[in-house]
């Protein structure tokens, strides 16, 4: 329960210089807030590939991809015509989509001419190219959609609706006894797109098919009581598991039945073939491989450990229940969303530690717990505050990733400085200079424990300045930095990375450089002086 890296995502961190950088700062576009609920990680035939990480931002529609080899954010895609991105579950069976649930319906033509004709709102379930980080197709449909799953096959992607009663209030989304779990099929889908037969929304060229209409072929919409939430798909590949926020159920759906129910052959409904009383307020379901569920009751403060044979034989499927400090959200288990599941351990993810812990004001720390699963009864094995919120986690073996120790040089991340390089003929490894052009000034720095390539830089007021620092230390884990006095400037240069920043010297006289991570005895020393005239 160690804290290792905090990944900077949707946000500004200056440790790692995320959104300072020219190139973080090309991810993020300006944007400065994020919302990141979700986060998982590619695969490949059921089980880590060791590639990517993806993680969804509800506040601005936008999937972000970490790339596992550096761990570190290497995409962000907006997603259009959408608003409260929050489900998101990538392919299981290959590296391929990342299907992206909204959760807010909106006008389909967001122009403030409709906000009041409720009927004009949809919701889109939107299927992003994992490799290109691009949008592909989207699908509208009827109420909202909240969580989401993929099957182990690549054949159907899943999202829970609470909303289909279309509300815009809290006692309009609570009208119906059933919501549903929408059931998307992706080859129909792609079968469509490919023969031209969506349409799109606005400026954007996403082509987008209407899964609104009854009997449609790319959305199968699955009764579930009472506005469900979370949707988790067991480790065998054969049941999906909604729990429903105001019905003390899981929900068991057959995805073996779910063709015939496409097909018409059977009622959508015929589909769910268990539906066990597991406590109060279920929100999301983990597994052990070994046939049982885990899920998350938040009105309980409790984890419900049950069986999914027993629930499908009719019997009663509790096991176990275990008490949670408190109100529990999330929960996740050892590779649980893998073909191997390992049943070792469990996380619970709380949303209140009410007097758990010392008082540091009205924001209490929140509290995460671990959960020692490999008996028959559960048991609390840890439990520590966490920086609130502590929403959603993945238990990952550490086997498939492998991140690098030092930036392999040739790394598609130094492009633009690789580019700029050449054209100035110099080389970022051994270069010290500063080149102008017009008022455009280059700076290309090295840096090696306690010094850097350059100890004095002079530019004139109104440049436009950029400096590209390459860290050519050749000791593992030497980072260095630039942060630029009074120049809101500050980024970590890590092992063998370029990193570069460009702005414009807008302020006259000197203004110190320095390294803003501690590398050397002689750190402190090692700064210069940008000095502009
Ligand atoms: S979901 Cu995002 S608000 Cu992750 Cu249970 Cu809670
Ligand atoms: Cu280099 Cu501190
Ligand atoms: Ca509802």
């Amino acid at each position: 329960m160690r804290v290792l890296k905090r990944i900077p995502v949707f946000n500004f961190d200056c440790t790692y210089g995320h959104g300072v950088s020219n190139y973080t700062k090309a991810l993020l576009k300006g944007k400065k807030t994020g919302d990141t609920h979700h986060f998982h990680l590619s695969y490949q035939d059921g089980w880590y590939d060791g590639q990517y990480g993806f993680v969804n931002d509800k506040a601005q529609a936008r999937l972000a991809r970490i790339r596992l080899d550096y761990m570190e954010t290497d995409a962000i895609c907006e997603i259009p015509n959408s608003q409260g991105t929050h489900g998101i579950f990538p392919s299981r069976h290959t590296l391929k989509d990342v299907y992206c649930n909204s959760e807010f319906a909106t006008p389909i033509d967001n122009n403030g001419l409709t906000a009041d004709d409720m009927d004009a709102y949809v919701a889109l379930h939107t299927c992003i190219d994992a490799r290109k980080m691009t949008p592909k197709w989207q699908v509208a449909v009827n109420g909202n959609l909240d969580l989401c799953a993929t099957d182990y096959e690549g054949k159907y992607s899943m999202g829970t609706c609470y909303n289909s009663e279309k509300g815009a209030t809290l006692p309009e989304m609570m009208g119906n006894d059933r919501d549903w779990l929408a059931v998307f099929n992706i080859a129909a889908i792609e079968k469509a797109v490919a023969a031209g037969k969506g349409f799109t929304i606005g400026t954007s060229k996403v082509p987008v098919l209407d899964g609104r209409v009854d009997g449609n072929p790319y959305v199968l919409y699955i009764p579930i009581p009472n506005n469900p939430h979370g949707v988790n798909v067991d480790p065998t590949g054969r049941y999906a598991i909604c729990s429903g926020k105001l019905s003390p159920t899981c929900s068991v759906v057959d995805l073996q039945k779910i063709d015939a129910a496409f097909a018409g052959t059977i009622q959508p409904r015929d589909t769910v073939v268990a539906e066990p009383e597991v406590g109060l307020g279920p929100l999301h379901t983990a597994f052990d491989g070994r046939g049982n569920a885990y899920t998350s009751l938040f009105l309980d403060s409790a984890v419900v450990k049950w069986s999914i044979a027993k629930a499908v034989a009719g019997e009663n499927p509790i096991l176990d229940k275990l008490d949670i400090h408190y109100q529990i959200g999330h929960i996740n288990a050892s590779n649980s969303e893998t073909r191997r599941a390992d049943g070792k351990w469990l996380i619970s993810l709380n949303k209140f530690s009410k007097d758990r812990f010392l008082s540091v004001g009205p924001m209490h720390p929140e509290n995460e717990q671990l959960v020692d699963i490999s008996g028959e009864k559960m048991r609390v094995a840890h439990d520590s505050a966490a920086h609130p919120e502590p929403h959603d986690a993945v238990i990952a073996s550490p086997e498939p990733f492998k991140p690098k120790k030092r930036w392999d040089r040739a790394d598609r991340k130094f492009d633009f400085e690789r580019k700029l390089a050449a054209k100035h003929g110099v080389e970022l490894e051994t270069t010290n200079q500063v080149i102008r052009e017009g008022n455009k000034v280059t700076v290309f720095m090295t840096s090696v424990a306690p010094n850097y390539g350059l100890n004095e830089v002079r530019v004139k007021k109104g440049d436009e300045v950029t400096i590209v620092q390459t860290n050519v230390d050749e000791v593992d884990d030497l980072s260095h930095g630039f942060c630029l006095s009074h120049y809101d400037i500050n980024v970590g240069v890590a092992p063998f990375e370029t990193v570069s920043v460009t702005f414009t010297a807008d302020k006259v006289g000197v203004f110190w450089y320095y390294c803003p991570w501690f590398c050397h005895a002689l750190h402190l020393e090692m700064r210069g002086r940008f000095i502009v005239s």
